[in-house]
């Protein structure tokens, strides 16, 4: 099959990496669905490449009914998914775990987990029955390397990679491939808009940095996509030249 006729969906497509994704993956040469709540965007990101490069289709990933007619509700010949990308997601608010909301937790576990759960099981069938296909699921880095705030979001993303390594055990026997790309700071997305609500603090998340940006994760989309056939990238974590690991934290006040 020629990759001209090959279809990528990606989740997330309004803003950020899924919109820097959509874009590198026209230029790679495939067809791409792309979903996200604001339909306004969606055009806006269809009307940037050739006519009928990229399908606008405007998904709740939080509603678990449209996710799952998803397979039926796409045109004829968008139907044949070759590549999911499970990028939509989010984190909510950097509280401590006794001080964070109730809503804000059910809302990054019903997008993080739930919704990419549901859309991987309803495209999964359809790859395994033509033994082809790949699925790239973000995770990060707060999915390995705790901090303060990050609690369920962490913990969502933790889920994701683990979820990801599980596929690989049940597609074992199938070219059907799937990876994860747990990517640090990165600025150039929403991302901290939407988890502090307000532009200077987001803003203040990169002061001083050099973070990645939503290109430098499609590119790595890109790169585990282009991979020979034979190859799964099972994981790859990414961060900015300016960015490590500091180790674990001590408290000093406490001694008895
Ligand atoms: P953005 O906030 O820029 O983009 C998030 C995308 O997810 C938007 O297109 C948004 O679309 C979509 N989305 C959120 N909720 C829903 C929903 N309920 N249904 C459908 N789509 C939804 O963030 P990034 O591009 O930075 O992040 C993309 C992914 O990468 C996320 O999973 C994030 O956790 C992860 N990540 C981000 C990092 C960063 O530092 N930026 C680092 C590591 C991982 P819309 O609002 O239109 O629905
Ligand atoms: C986003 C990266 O460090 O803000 O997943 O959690 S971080």
């Amino acid at each position: 099959m020629s990759q001209k006729n090959r279809v990528a969906l990606v989740t997330g497509a309004t803003a950020g990496f899924g919109h820097a994704i959509a874009l590198r993956l026209v230029r790679e040469g495939y067809r791409v669905v792309a979903t996200g709540r604001r339909q306004e965007r969606l055009d806006a990101l269809a009307g940037q490449v050739e006519a009928g490069c990229i399908l606008p289709f405007r998904l709740d990933m939080t509603d678990l009914a449209a996710v799952r007619a998803l397979p039926q509700s796409l045109p004829q010949d968008w139907r044949e998914v070759d590549v999911l990308v499970n990028n939509a997601g989010l984190a909510l608010g950097l509280e401590k775990a006794w001080q964070t909301s109730p809503q804000d937790w059910e809302t990054m576990i019903s997008t993080n987990v739930t919704g990419l759960v549901e859309i991987t099981r309803v495209l999964l069938p359809g790859m395994v029955e033509r033994n082809h296909g790949h699925v790239v699921s973000l995770g990060s880095t707060a999915g390995t390397y705790p901090y303060p705030g990050a609690n369920v979001y962490g913990a969502t993303k933790a889920f994701v990679d683990q979820f990801m390594r599980n596929l690989r055990s049940d597609l074992l026997g199938r070219q059907v491939r799937a990876t994860t790309i747990a990517p640090g700071l990165c600025g150039g997305s929403e991302f901290s808009q939407v988890r502090l609500g307000d532009a200077s603090k987001a803003s203040a998340v990169y002061e001083g940095t050099a973070p990645l940006l939503p290109e430098d994760i499609a590119e790595t989309v890109a790169w585990v996509l282009g991979q020979p056939a034979h190859v799964n990238i099972n994981h790859v974590e990414m961060m900015p030249t300016c960015q490590a690991s500091a180790g674990l934290a001590v408290d000093r006040t406490m001694s008895a």
